[in-house]
């Protein structure tokens, strides 16, 4: 991470990478959750005359029906910073990919982990939960755009009931206009909720969530044993696999224990 990374970080609790996936990258990916919501909606109503889905489809562990989406549970546009904000070696908690074509419900306001899930001790990130939005679609105003409050990651006192519904407007949110490519890296203490698309573009993007080696992935989601088997690595580790004896002599318990016991501090001094 760089500098000015970590400061953002700690301000505002996420990050966005623009361009962390090429122009052909992010056609690739968008092709490839066609694909696999088109084996998984077969009948005629859902899809329109454009192809577009005609409901939200979301793909559930795009990790396991292919390939290419392995590649992004260790991208190097995020890995390092995942290993500075996380551990040194995550876990992936969840991964998904999603079309959104126009719905008008918006999402209510949450956390993935309340504010606890956010640190940070003597110069380094505690985060109990990161998750990464890969976006695949260019996302402007009313084209779904995830909002998002900055620096609630560390704000203890109740959010103001958002004008209207739970999911209406909080003070301090913002709207990400991203471009396809981009990746938001965010602490999931962040209060954030997705907004309606009044558009008629899909919003195509892909969820994936880390934390710390002492969680579990959620329920569903442990990958499978072929994929871990068949991971070397980094790669496996974060899949759930076991840490060679080299590697974890050499840093990767080191620094979990290190976590893991600053992290009980924390929760002792709640
Ligand atoms: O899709 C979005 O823009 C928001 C995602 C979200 O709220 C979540 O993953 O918990």
């Amino acid at each position: 991470m760089t500098e000015a990374q970590r400061f953002l970080f700690e301000l505002q609790g996420y990050l966005l990478v623009e361009d962390a996936l090429s122009t052909e990258e992010a056609r690739d990916y968008r092709e490839a959750i066609y694909r696999l919501a088109h084996e998984k909606y077969t009948a005629p109503d859902d899809w329109d005359d454009r192809g577009e889905p005609t409901q939200i489809i979301s793909v559930h562990r795009p990790i396991e029906k292919a390939p290419l989406f392995l590649d992004i549970v260790d991208h190097p546009a995020v890995l390092p910073i995942l290993q500075q904000l996380v551990s040194e070696s995550p876990i992936l908690i969840d991964n998904n990919a999603q079309l959104t074509p126009r719905h008008s419900s918006r999402q209510g306001w949450h956390r993935g982990v309340g504010t606890h899930g956010y640190w940070m001790e003597n110069g380094s990130f505690i985060c109990a939960m990161v998750k990464c939005i890969w976006y695949l679609s260019d996302i402007r105003k009313g084209e779904n755009p995830t909002r998002i409050v900055p620096g609630s990651h560390k704000s203890r006192i109740p959010e103001p009931p958002p004008a209207g519904d739970r999911a209406g407007c909080l003070p301090g949110q913002v709207e990400l206009d991203v471009r396809a490519g981009t990746v938001l890296i965010f602490s999931e203490a962040c209060l954030h909720a997705g907004n309606i698309n009044e558009s008629d573009k899909t919003r195509v993007n892909m969820y994936f969530n880390y934390g710390p080696r002492w969680v579990q992935p959620w329920e569903g989601y442990r990958p499978s044993e072929r994929l871990v088997n068949e991971a070397v690595g980094i790669r496996r580790q974060i899949l759930g696999g076991a840490v060679s004896t080299a590697h974890r002599k050499k840093k990767v318990c080191g620094n979990i224990n290190e976590r893991t016991f600053a992290y009980r501090k924390i929760l002792n001094n709640l």
